[in-house]
């Protein structure tokens, strides 16, 4: 037997050794804490089939005009709520004529820029009655009706351009406001930038008219209300009153503008305003107190009242600090420094605040008492986020209440955190965990173009909230008074569909007569959607249960225009289907087209044939 050489044995245990310290390297733990951390993470999203979220998530859709609603913490995409552009999936305004139609294109284009999602509250807690939404290109503001998810009411803002700002007045909810971004010559509109002002302007909360404005030099950007009735806030970025970039980056300091609500009602209750284009306005200068400026360093952005309704929070944006404002003395108290690009800042149920760090791509945990204290060590963690945080949110921060769960940062650039789809990518959204010490970026989840904001609302909210069906409208169509009514050239068609039958299964009518569908939908469950196309005519209804939807169209040349139902409801889908018959003027119509027998159909077929007519 060979010796073992001292060399075999000290290379051997050097290998053993080597190889021992690798299975205990740092490396191999680090793997294993993030294989298990990953394992957790997944967990923590997981939502079983069948099981439901415990939030909505709903996020503003930018470019795309409409709500994106998602299930957290599972991220899944449940519902786009289309507001300010048409959608056929939805029976959206895409149908020239309907309602829907008509009150988005009465209100101005059929696109818009949505921002801010707002829920409306009662007692400092959401109350799943109302969500508003604003449109930044084209100054409006739309309701959406939590019921049914679906848009109630679109107004314009006169005055105003570039409606940015939204947000309710609390504890109220009586108005919601909204601020004018961008400076105009209102009252005369000549473009003489020397009388450049902008207005935040009170609305209604439920008619969404325009009840009063402040108007002022410079600009507002984001707002928020104080939860006691008394200011409201905006940050100002344009103090200067400046045309360039460069000079809206001027002077030192900006302002966070604090409208006494209270004092505006009063002036306009005693005629302290000027009244353009309808709406009582009340130049602040005018009106001591009425608006109050707070300096705060140079173009800040987001503003956020604490949840107990005592602090205003800018975030410097060009200023690596958030300027916490005495929401009632209004007097700044601290200026913690938090990072690079503080954009908004949200907040938990334990006294912490995190900020969207658009620069550092971070959000930045840090703890209120302690900031304003002075502490030094106030700032309690930090987490990178994947791209360029824009907003962030925090699930019930905006109510007196928050629940300290979960976070929402709404990243503005994806890179490469999903597949590659052409020099554009889908927006990304991360969803972070705040319930401890440490937050932790559990899962990433793309989107249409570009929320900018979100909400969050907890399922409880709206368990009896949200309907199964819609209220059947006085001008419903009842199952059984189907009916074609001509008055001359106009045609009400009132039809009602089913599994799997409109009725009427056919009617008769002129060329270029001017018909109304009235169709509705009379299932009685929920998810039984029926729709209608019409082919050649650029008709397309949705229908849900218990909805009626009114579509007017011009017939076009004579021919058969079958009309089948777009939604798959039930295995005699494709036989839910009927005929439009146009005919040429003045030829006499069948009221009752159907009603031919097979034996008929046969003969006709045969009679035609031989050339013979058929009468
Ligand atoms: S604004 S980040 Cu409307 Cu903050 Cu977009
Ligand atoms: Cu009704 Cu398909
Ligand atoms: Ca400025």
């Amino acid at each position: 037997m060979k010796p073992i050489s001292i060399l075999t044995v000290v290379a051997a245990l050097a290998i053993g050794t080597v190889a021992f310290l690798g299975c205990n390297s740092d490396s191999t733990s680090r793997k294993q804490k993030s294989a298990a951390a990953a394992a957790s993470a997944a967990q923590q999203v997981y939502v079983a089939p069948g099981k439901l979220d415990d939030y909505y998530a709903i996020l503003s859709g930018g470019q795309s005009g409409s709500m994106f609603v998602y299930g957290i913490p599972s991220c899944r995409f449940i519902k786009e709520i289309a507001v300010f552009e048409p959608r056929a999936g939805q029976g959206y305004a895409n149908n020239p004529g309907s309602e829907s139609y008509k009150r988005l294109a009465a209100s101005g284009p059929m696109w818009g820029d949505t921002h801010h999602p707002v829920l409306s509250q009662t007692d400092g807690k959401y109350d799943g009655k109302w969500l508003w939404i604003n449109d930044k290109a084209n100054d409006r503001i739309a309701k959406v009706d939590l019921r049914t998810f679906e848009t109630a009411e679109i107004k314009t803002v006169p005055n105003i351009q570039g409606s940015h700002g939204l947000a309710a007045y609390l504890p109220s909810c009586k108005y919601v406001f909204v601020n004018g971004e961008l400076e105009t010559d209102h009252t005369s509109n000549t473009g003489d930038a020397t009388k450049y002002r902008s207005v935040i302007a009170f609305l209604d909360a439920q008619t969404l008219e325009t009840k009063f404005q402040v108007s002022f030099v410079g600009n507002a950007d984001i707002a928020s209300s104080g939860k006691d009735g008394r200011y409201v806030f905006s940050t100002m970025y344009n103090t200067e009153n400046a045309l360039s970039s460069e000079g809206m980056i001027e002077r030192d300091r900006d302002a966070v503008g604090a409208i006494d609500v209270p004092l505006a009602e009063k002036a306009v209750a005693e005629g302290k305003f000027t009244k353009i284009n309808g709406v009582p306005v009340i130049e602040s200068e005018k009106v001591p107190g009425v608006l109050t400026l707070i300096p705060v360093p140079k173009n800040p952005h987001g503003c956020n009242v604490t949840p107990d309704g005592k602090y205003v929070l800018a975030s410097g944006k060009l200023s690596p600090t958030v300027t916490i404002i005495d929401a009632h003395t209004l007097k700044v108290i601290a200026e913690p420094e938090v990072g690079l690009g503080p954009l908004h800042t949200t907040f938990d149920n334990r006294g912490n605040c995190y900020t969207s760090l658009f620069v550092d791509s971070q959000i930045v945990k840090w703890n209120l008492e302690k900031a304003i204290k002075g502490a030094n060590d106030y700032i309690v963690d930090r987490v990178d986020v994947h791209y360029n945080v824009g907003h962030t949110k925090a699930a019930g921060a905006d109510t007196s209440y928050p629940s300290g769960d979960w976070l929402i940062s709404l990243n503005k650039l994806s890179k490469g955190m999903f597949l590659p789809v052409g020099p554009g990518m889908p927006e990304s959204q991360e969803l972070i965990d705040i319930s401890g010490d440490k937050m932790r970026v559990i899962a990433a989840f793309p989107s249409l173009p570009e929320p900018h904001d979100a909400v969050f609302i907890h399922r409880k909210v709206l368990e009896n909230v949200v309907v199964q069906t819609h209220h059947l409208e006085p001008t419903a169509v009842k199952l059984g008074e189907e009916k074609v009514v001509r008055n001359g050239s106009k045609v009400d068609v009132f039809m009602t569909c089913i599994r799997s039958k409109f009725v009427p299964e056919a009617f008769e009518v002129h060329e270029g007569d001017d018909v109304t569908i009235h169709l509705t939908n009379v299932e009685t469950v929920r998810d039984m959607t029926h729709g209608v196309a019409i082919p050649r005519h650029g008709i397309n209804i949705a229908v849900d249960p218990g909805q009626t939807t009114v579509v007017p169209f011009k017939a076009l040349k004579q021919g058969t225009y079958w009309y089948y139902c777009t939604w798959f409801c039930s295995a005699l889908h494709l036989e839910m289907r009927g005929r439009m018959i146009v005919k040429p003027t003045g030829e006499p119509l069948n009221e009752n087209p159907n009603a031919v027998s097979k034996a008929e159909k046969v003969a006709s077929a045969a009679g035609e044939k031989k050339g013979a007519s058929y009468e």
